[in-house]
C-alpha cells in the first residue's frame, strides 16, 4: 500500500502521489483532475470524491496551499480527503448525497519554493514587473478586485493583486474548474488558510458590506465553531472576515459568494493562534486536522438537508 503519514509535512510530488493512488485504489469514489498548470508549469491536481448516482447532488470545493508558507493547510486537506475516503462509514449522514472536490495546494510554485529556498514565502511564482516576484493569488480574483486600496499594485508587496482578476493561472484554473469544467452544484466553499483560529465569511472587501442571508453563514460557522470546541476544546473564532480579521479585496471566498453563487463560503484559519504561526511543528497536523473535520461535517450536514 503507498505511504503516506500525517506525521510530517510533505512535498508536493508526495502530496500528488496520494491523490493518484487513492484515484487508482478507490475508482468508484475518486476521480483525479489536472485542472490547470502553475506559472512553473507544474500540476494543479484536485481529487473529485463522489458516490456517484444522480447529478446535481450538493457539492463542496474545498481547496488549500493558496499561501505557500501555510503548510499546516495542505496537510489538512490531505487528511480530509483521507477520512471521507478511507472512513466513509463515520460519515454516514452525508457522505452518499454530497460530493466534494478537494484541491490540497492550489500554489504548487511557491509550496516548493517555501520548502526549498524561503520558508516563509506567501506568493505564487510569477515574475512581476521591478526587483520583486509573485502575486498573491488570494488578492487576485476576480470580485471587486483591487476594490479596497489596502491591497497592493506593487509588485514588492507581501499581497500584490496582480495586473487584472485571473491573471494567474492557479486563480484562474479555480475559477473555470468551478465556473465551466467541474458543472457542480456547489453549495460551500472552504479554503484553508493559517493561522489564528478563525472560521470567516464574507464579505472581506468592505467593512459593514455582508451578503443578504449573512444569517445563515453566521449561524453555520458558530455551529462549526461549536463542534470543534466540543471535539478538542480548541476555540475558533467565527464571524465577518473584514470585521473580525481585516479588509481586502480579490479573496477567494468572496468571489466564490459574490460571483460564483456559493451559499456558504468560507476562509478558515487554521491553528495556532501566534505561538509558532505558519511553523507549526508537524505534530500539530493530526489534532488540526480533527478540528477541520468538525467543519466539513456542520457544513456538509447543512447543505445535505432540504
Ligand atoms: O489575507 C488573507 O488572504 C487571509 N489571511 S492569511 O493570513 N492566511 O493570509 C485572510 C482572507 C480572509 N479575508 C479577509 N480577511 N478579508
Ligand atoms: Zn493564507
Amino acid at each position: 500500500a503507498y505511504k503516506m503519514n500525517w506525521n510530517e509535512y510533505h512535498r508536493y510530488d508526495t502530496i500528488h502521489a496520494l491523490l493518484l493512488y487513492y484515484a487508482n485504489e478507490y475508482p468508484d469514489t475518486c476521480t483525479l483532475y489536472t485542472i490547470g498548470k502553475t506559472v512553473e508549469d507544474r500540476d494543479i491536481q484536485l481529487l473529485k470524491i463522489s458516490s456517484g448516482g444522480e447529478e446535481n447532488k450538493p457539492a463542496v470545493f474545498i481547496d488549500g496551499g493558496m499561501h505557500a508558507r501555510e503548510w499546516i493547510s495542505p496537510a489538512v486537506v490531505t487528511y480530509i480527503i483521507k477520512e471521507l475516503v478511507e472512513r466513509r462509514g463515520k460519515y454516514r449522514s452525508f457522505i452518499n448525497d454530497v460530493d466534494f472536490h478537494v484541491l490540497p495546494i492550489v500554489n504548487v510554485d511557491g509550496y516548493e519554493y517555501s520548502h526549498t529556498r524561503s520558508r516563509l514565502w506567501r506568493k505564487n511564482r510569477a515574475s512581476v514587473w521591478g526587483p520583486c516576484s509573485g502575486v498573491d493569488l488570494n488578492r487576485n480574483f476576480g470580485y471587486k478586485w483591487a476594490a479596497y486600496f489596502g491591497t497592493h499594485n506593487f509588485g514588492c508587496s507581501e499581497d500584490y493583486r496582480g495586473t487584472a482578476s485571473f491573471s494567474e493561472p492557479e486563480s484562474k484554473a479555480i475559477r473555470d474548474y468551478i465556473m465551466f469544467q467541474s458543472k457542480a452544484n456547489y453549495k460551500a466553499y472552504l479554503s484553508f488558510h493559517s493561522y489564528g483560529q478563525m472560521i470567516l465569511y464574507p464579505y472581506g472587501y468592505a467593512s459593514g458590506e455582508l451578503p443578504p442571508d449573512a444569517d445563515d453563514l453566521e449561524r453555520v460557522g458558530k455551529a462549526a465553531a461549536n463542534a470543534i470546541q466540543k471535539l478538542s476544546g480548541t476555540i475558533y473564532k467565527s464571524g465577518n472576515s473584514a470585521k473580525l480579521m481585516y479588509r481586502t479585496a480579490g479573496t477567494s471566498d468572496d468571489w466564490a459568494k459574490g460571483e460564483a453563487g456559493i451559499k456558504y463560503s468560507y476562509v478558515i484559519e487554521l491553528s495556532d493562534k501566534g505561538r509558532y504561526g505558519f511553523t507549526l511543528p508537524a505534530k500539530f497536523i493530526k489534532p488540526t486536522g480533527a478540528d477541520a473535520m468538525e467543519i466539513v461535517k456542520v457544513v456538509a450536514n447543512e447543505i445535505n438537508q432540504v
